[in-house]
């Protein structure tokens, strides 16, 4: 019961300049989640789905790590081996902070053939003909987990949890499952609960505390 859990969501990386999902103007306003973040949606238009990941993927590369992403790294370091950060972001900027972390919805700078499984570095932009480097069939996808899949390193997340002292929750809806089920998780194994984020979210009441703020002044304050 030694280690701090900590779920990252949009909210983290808001004022790095990404959009969040549900907030005014989000990606939601943008696009209906069933045509953008479902696998039916990429069959219907794989070029729709590419074009809408191309950009988040040329906009992540675009902005930096905030003073939310510097903390939790800093906090890792110092702690190591008892700080784990899962995100449920596709961004990369926990690991340009210089943090270690697991990307339970897959990541923006991933590439997956969806014929052989095999994975590679995303080009800025993929298209519905690009071809699998390893078999060679245009079965290319972005390596992002869509609604109706299976979360990556569940496994690894559950192990984690198993042994989790304080869970931690920062700029999260509490919207998307089984993510926002790990708070009552933590609870159950007899784990402090954590809420950090801008209000307060749809599993608040599961939180023995809350935090309001902007990520890039309360995150720094708290791991400090
Ligand atoms: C699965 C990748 C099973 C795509 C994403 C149980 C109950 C109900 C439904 C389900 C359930 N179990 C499964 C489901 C279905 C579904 C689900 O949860 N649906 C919801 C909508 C009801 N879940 C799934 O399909 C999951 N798969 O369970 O598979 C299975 C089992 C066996 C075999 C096969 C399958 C897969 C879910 C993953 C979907 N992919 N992302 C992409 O990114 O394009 S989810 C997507 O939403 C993003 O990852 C995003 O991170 C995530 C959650 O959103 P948030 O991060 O919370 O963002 P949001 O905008 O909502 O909130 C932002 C927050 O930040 C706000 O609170 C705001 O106040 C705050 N904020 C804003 N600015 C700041 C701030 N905070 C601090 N500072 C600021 N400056």
């Amino acid at each position: 019961m030694n280690k701090i859990v900590i779920l990252t969501g949009a909210g983290i990386s808001a004022e790095s300049g990404l959009g969040t999902f549900r907030d005014e103007g989000g990606l939601c306003a943008e696009h209906r989640i069933e045509d953008v973040a479902t696998p039916e949606g990429f069959a219907k238009n794989p070029k729709l789905v590419h074009e809408f990941y191309n950009k988040r993927r040329n906009q992540a590369a675009d902005v930096m790590p905030n003073a939310a992403h510097a903390a939790l790294a800093r906090l890792q370091k110092n702690y190591p081996g008892d700080v784990v950060i899962v995100t449920q972001n596709v961004d990369d900027l926990h690991e340009r902070a210089g943090a270690s972390v697991l990307h339970m919805h897959g990541a923006l700078t991933g590439a997956l053939c969806a014929a052989c499984d095999h994975r590679w570095m995303a080009p800025p932009e993929m298209a519905p003909d690009d071809v699998c480097p390893n078999c060679l069939t245009q079965a290319t996808r972005p390596d992002i987990v869509w609604f109706g899949e299976m979360p990556y390193e569940m496994d690894t997340i559950a192990g984690h949890m198993s042994n989790v002292g304080l869970f931690v929750s920062i700029g999260t809806s509490g919207n998307v499952y089984p993510a926002a089920g790990f708070v009552q998780d933590a609870r159950m194994i007899g784990a402090k609960t954590l809420e950090l984020n801008l209000e307060p979210s749809e599993g608040a009441s599961f939180f023995d505390e809350a935090r309001t703020g902007r990520a890039s002044e309360i995150v720094p304050a708290w791991v400090e």
